[in-house]
């Protein structure tokens, strides 16, 4: 090893490693792990820690109180190249336990071994009540300055950057179940502000299930698994979740959300994220207004198609992480604009006629604009997912100066929740030292000792007042950018368990949001609820449920009931006269197409000069080709990402064919029953079924050359959104504007009004 210089002992291992791996093999896709291609031979010869892979980041490497140390992000991680005990003694052998001779017994004096064990066995921590399964990266957020009238956050000040971190999460399954399944997302976001932390914790969707904090319990054990069976796993499919929205019919809002296209995102890059909870800003001169937050995706709001995201649950589980992550390496960084629905702040908190301080309605775009105050990036993927992901931790509570909350009784009772939940989860009340959580600003808050303790605090007087350290801490004067909680009246009132009579309206808006759904969406929204109701097992849940939908609309109603086969009731309360709000529907723009996957299928027959320009184009409009073969390697010069057995449709946003590939050996139903049949087809089954399943989802078919012969054989030829041409790069042209429009939908014409 070049013992004077570890980088360049680094390099040459990773120049060496580089030599040793025949380029066309190497991945030409996002994903490869390490950071380094491996060598054949277990590399012997001591050099330091490789780097991570460059898109990788990692927390500042702040103290546990908030300060600068200038230490690189390496610093936080693995030292030297030796292997070491905890303590840092060099280790000759890990792989032998310390014997009374070879035959043992294994002597109780061997710490390497009662370390390596005892470490192991304490490695995993409780998954997050609800939100377990996430997926977190960095970025920064640059300000417009637009807000700067209405609050005196700093990091809302134009121009001004403050690094982030995000972590995206379904609700209800455990950390190991699949990312598309049909939930709420979480959309949680950790702005390291200058003067301290401010969390966003927002979902996916601007509504919740519950009007008051004190019913979280009761909707997340009816969404969990039964607890007798643990079934079903990640998903509202099932009488518990059912017998509750339908009898607590506050959710009915929210569980329509859940039931659109709303609830299967094709990416977490293509969701919107809301604050939910109306918000009190505050702004220099002490005025006050009341806002809602919003994340605005750049590429658009796109969802997948209930059929894919079943299969993809099987095909792969890691989908919306590893679409994530693959961009985020690829350089395709996902971004959003953070934007503001603001009302004035008048006594009943209310605007338009529509109570902000209940969490279960919206305020319409139509009637208050959503208007963007600054700019999301995500840039750099975790290092570690457990020091970063999983260790992260969010709270309403964390706000700095010129944001406060109101009285939305759901954000009251998070105030309480986050930190108590943190206590069990992360193992004691020093969570904020925890360097993906330590502040970007300095901390002096009299809170001392405990478990995991990383400060070493100095003085002897943590208490105020004090004299014998000088009485630091101070309290901030008012131009000392203090935290103001605004004195806001309280209300002459009787201390009772009760709601504002308004918080009574549970379908109204459930119906403005079926009404402003086009034909397309109404039709998935039926499907859902057939699907969900359909896999209860009791009918007078089933029953229930269809009383709720009567009372938002006589058509989803009627549908439903004819789906479970059953009689459509009248509803119990008069169907709400609502205006629709156009700026909830998924369908009708165009957006840009980046990062989206385009799989080319290709064989040796195929004309590889055009699949190489193909395949530049594709580079070339952002987008990522996936190249699909008979076999593994390579074809011609081309590498193969995928073989027919290893890919399918579900990964893919548009289908080109280049080639009609004959059935490959492996295609046999004998040796490959899960192709189906290959029967007389010329064409592999697999491919077949690909293009089978790209047609029933609604994505863009296109072919040139023998690869044409392949849309006869599938029986599609001619139909929307199929389109085949002389050259690749017409055929590219004209699928690129079909993507533009997210799927083709005219395949489905549908007669739902
Ligand atoms: Fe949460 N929620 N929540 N929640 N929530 C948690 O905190 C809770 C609610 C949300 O990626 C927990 O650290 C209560 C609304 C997100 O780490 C817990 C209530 C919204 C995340 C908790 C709500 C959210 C959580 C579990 C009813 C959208 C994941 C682990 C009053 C605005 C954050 C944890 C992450 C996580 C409590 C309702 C969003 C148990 C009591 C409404 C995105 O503290």
């Amino acid at each position: 090893m070049n013992a004077r210089n570890p980088a360049k002992a680094v390099r040459d291992v990773v120049e060496a490693a580089a030599e040793k791996v025949t380029d066309a093999l190497t991945p030409q896709v996002p994903g490869a792990p390490g950071s380094a291609p491996p060598t054949l031979d277990e590399p012997t010869t001591p050099h330091a820690p490789l780097p991570p892979k460059p898109e990788q980041g990692a927390p500042q490497t702040r103290t546990p109180t908030g300060a600068e140390t200038g230490a690189p992000a390496t610093a936080n991680g693995q030292q030297g190249a030796f292997l070491t005990t905890a303590q840092g003694a060099r280790l000759r052998d890990t792989d032998h336990s310390l014997k009374a001779g070879p035959r043992g017994p294994v002597l109780l004096q061997d710490h390497h071994l009662r370390e390596k064990i005892t470490h192991f066995d304490h490695e995993r921590i409780p998954e997050r009540v609800v939100h377990a399964r996430g997926a977190g990266a960095h970025g920064e957020f640059t300000a417009y300055g637009t807000a700067e009238a209405v609050t005196r956050a700093g990091f809302l000040q134009k121009g001004r950057t403050t690094e982030v971190f995000v972590r995206f999460s379904t609700v209800l399954g455990s950390r190991g179940s699949a990312d598309t399944v049909r939930d709420t997302r979480g959309f949680a976001t950790k702005f390291y502000t200058d003067e301290g932390t401010f969390d966003l914790v927002g979902n996916n969707m601007p509504v919740f299930f519950i009007q008051d904090a004190i019913k979280f319990p009761d909707i997340i054990h009816a969404g969990k698994p039964h607890p007798d069976r643990e079934i079903p796993q990640a998903q509202s499919a099932h009488d518990t979740f059912w017998d509750f929205v339908s009898l607590h019919t506050e959710a009915q809002h929210h569980t329509m959300w859940n039931m659109s296209d709303r609830g299967i995102p094709r990416s977490y890059r293509t969701m919107e994220g809301f604050g939910v909870h109306t918000f009190r800003l505050v702004n220099a001169a002490g005025e006050t207004v009341l806002a809602k937050f919003h994340w605005k995706p750049k590429l658009g709001v796109h969802s997948l198609v209930w059929e894919e995201a079943q299969l993809l649950s099987g095909m792969d589980p890691d989908f919306h992480r590893r679409d994530l992550y693959d961009a985020i390496e690829a350089g395709a960084f996902p971004e959003w604009e953070l934007g503001l629905q603001i009302f004035p702040d008048t006594p009943e908190e209310t605007f338009a006629g529509i109570d902000l301080l209940d969490p279960t309605k919206i305020v319409p775009e139509e009637l208050a604009p959503v208007q963007p105050v600054g700019k999301l990036t995500l840039n750099r993927t975790p290092t570690n997912f457990f020091a970063e992901t999983e260790q992260v931790a969010f709270h309403v509570g964390h706000l700095p100066p010129g944001i406060d909350v109101t009285n939305d009784p759901l954000l009251q009772g998070r105030l309480f929740s986050y930190v108590d939940t943190q206590l069990t989860r992360l193992g004691g009340p020093n969570f904020a030292q925890i360097p993906i959580n330590r502040p970007h600003a300095p901390v002096n808050d009299m809170l001392r000792d405990g478990f995991h303790q990383h400060a070493v605090h100095a003085g002897v007087a943590p208490y105020r007042p004090n004299s014998l350290d000088g009485g630091n801490p101070f309290p901030a004067g008012d131009d000392d950018h203090p935290f103001v909680d605004v004195p806001v009246q309280v209300a002459q009132a009787p201390k009772v368990r009760a709601n504002p009579a308004s918080f009574d309206d549970h379908f109204s808006q459930a119906r403005l949001f079926w009404l402003s759904m086009s034909p397309v969406e109404r039709e998935h929204i039926i499907r859902a609820y057939t699907f969900e109701l359909g896999k209860c097992y009791h009918q007078a849940i089933k029953e229930r449920q269809l009383q709720c939908l009567a009372s938002i609309d006589p058509v989803l109603c009627a549908q439903v009931a004819t789906g479970l086969g059953l009689p459509a009731p009248e509803p119990t309360v008069p169907v709400a006269d609502v205006a629709p709000s156009p700026a909830l529907s998924q369908v009708g723009r165009q957006w840009p197409a980046d990062g989206r996957m385009v799989g080319i299928v290709v064989d040796s027959e195929a004309d590889l000069d055009s699949v190489r320009a193909a395949r530049e184009a594709v580079f070339a409009a952002d987008m990522v080709p996936l190249l699909i073969a008979p076999h593994g390697g390579t074809i011609g010069d081309l590498p193969a990402q995928r073989s027919f057995a290893t890919g399918r449709s579900v990964e893919l946003d548009a289908l080109l064919l280049a080639t009609a590939p004959a059935p490959a050996p492996d295609a046999l139903p004998a040796r490959d029953a899960k192709a189906g049949a290959a029967g007389s087809a010329t064409v592999d089954p697999r491919v077949l079924l690909m293009v089978e399943e790209c047609w029933r989802h609604a994505k863009a078919i296109g072919a040139w050359g023998t690869g044409v012969a392949v849309l006869e054989q599938a029986g599609v030829a001619g139909t929307p959104g199929v389109v085949t041409a002389d050259s690749a790069s017409e055929v590219l042209t004209a699928v690129q504007q079909l993507m533009a429009d997210h799927r083709v939908w005219q395949r489905f014409p549908t007669s739902i009004t």
